[in-house]
């Protein structure tokens, strides 16, 4: 028989604290940079059982690192990895063969033609510069500085002179953080959302260049953005990983059920499309980002169940706005939701580690929070918490932190 308590029957293992951590509660343990913690235990991939100073108690185990020497080398932004995948053609396939996302940009650049003309574009991260080339076929910019990282930038630079648009568009080869430009830009256009919207975490270079380079009262592209959550049912998703264990081929093999609530359910599964019937209740926009300030990555929600159901879990998807330039113009939008044409972002799901059965006039409020790892600087942690109140039974609380990866 497997012994249980194994992990907390082992040896505790040394861990250094890489920032400061302030509990929240009686069962976390607060600790600063550079604390020496004792690990006793690792119940789940968020949250280390841990000690320090004679203090025991729940420690992010994000913020910890094994030994603070052994990855002095390594690149928390893992660029090499970052933009050697963006180097070549797979994700820029994926990207440009995503007509929701491409016809969007198009449709901002055609909008506002006008204003566009005589003016100073930035295009981060261009890629294949399509939107730089958009700009410089469509409306009529001084120039336009298509600035990427990836060696794919040299195929950039061909195809805007095949496409004869090498008297407006230059590509510039490198990073947004170590970018230099002549002058100051009128308009930061980006295509710089990942999954969940924020992971990658591009937009910090976005609102860097922003900083650095966007003049006084000049426009970004996007101008806002919206991060969506609604309670959903995952009928097939829960069968698929959890539910098939109840009895393959007539045995009880609910013992791995543990084992695939750990493999299946601790990171969100990317590549979600719900179908809107899924949705237990009205969606809600739980973060907005105004691209001209900077603001909170948390945000609080509270959903009205319409119908009765199960509840499985929340997705996530994303909507982002581009202000008109032009005078009585439309914003655009890109909805990466459920009712509109999916995109290659598809949507994010959040699995619970138990369904629970819901009814229509339950409420189920909470909040969200991303917090950046504070290693790897392009992965971050959705910690959902969440209040179920039900006329027919007690509330019920629940807390879940998903790593997004690392
Ligand atoms: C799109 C990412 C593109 O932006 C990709 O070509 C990448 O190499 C480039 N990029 C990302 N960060 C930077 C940066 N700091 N400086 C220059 N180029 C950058 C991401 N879009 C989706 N995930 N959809």
């Amino acid at each position: 028989m497997q012994a249980e308590k194994e992990e907390e029957e082992a040896s505790p293992e040394e861990y250094v604290a890489l920032c400061d951590f302030t509990a929240r509660g009686s069962e976390q343990l607060g600790f600063s940079t550079g604390d020496k913690l004792l690990v006793h235990a690792k119940p789940s991939a968020d949250w280390w059982w841990a000690e320090l100073q004679g203090v025991i108690g729940y420690a992010p185990a994000s913020y910890l690192r094994q030994d603070a020497a052994e990855d002095e080398d390594e690149d928390p932004w893992q660029d090499d990895e970052y933009f050697g995948s963006y180097g070549t053609l797979r994700l820029h396939l994926e990207m440009l063969s995503d007509r929701s996302r491409t016809e969007t940009y198009r449709q901002v650049i055609v909008s506002n033609s006008a204003s566009l003309r005589n003016k100073v574009v930035m295009d981060l991260g261009c890629g294949t510069g399509i939107i730089s080339l958009f700009c410089a076929q469509l409306a009529q910019p001084s120039v336009v500085y298509a600035v990427e990282a990836s060696s794919m930038a040299e195929h950039t630079r061909q195809l805007v002179k095949q496409n004869g648009c090498e008297e407006v568009v230059t590509v510039l080869q490198g990073r947004a953080e170590e970018l230099e430009l002549p002058e100051q830009v009128d308009i930061l256009v980006s295509e710089w959302m990942g999954n969940c919207l924020l992971f990658e975490f591009m937009v910090e270079s976005v609102l860097l260049a922003r900083d650095r380079w966007l003049r006084d009262g000049g426009v970004m592209w996007p101008s806002s953005a919206a991060l969506t959550l609604v309670p959903c049912q995952a009928d097939s998703y829960y069968s698929e990983k959890m539910a098939f264990w109840e009895r393959p081929y007539g045995l009880d093999f609910t013992p791995l059920q543990p084992l695939a609530q750990q493999e299946f359910f601790t990171k969100p599964k990317f590549s979600h499309l719900i179908d809107p019937k899924d949705c237990l209740s009205a969606p809600c926009d739980v973060i907005c980002l105004n691209m001209y300030t900077v603001q909170e990555m948390e945000g609080e929600f509270k959903f009205c169940v319409v119908k009765p159901g199960v509840f499985h879990g929340f997705t996530a998807w994303f909507t982002v706005q581009f202000e008109s330039l032009e005078a009585g113009g439309a914003t655009v939008e890109l909805d990466t939701g459920p009712n509109s044409d999916p995109t290659h972002w598809k949507q994010t799901l959040f699995m619970l580690d138990k369904p629970i059965h819901v009814y229509g006039g339950d409420s189920i409020r909470g909040n969200i929070v991303l917090r950046r790892n504070p290693v790897w600087r392009r992965h971050m942690t959705v910690t959902l918490h969440w209040t179920i109140n039900s006329s027919s039974d007690n509330c019920q609380v629940g807390t879940k932190s998903f790593p997004m990866w690392k």
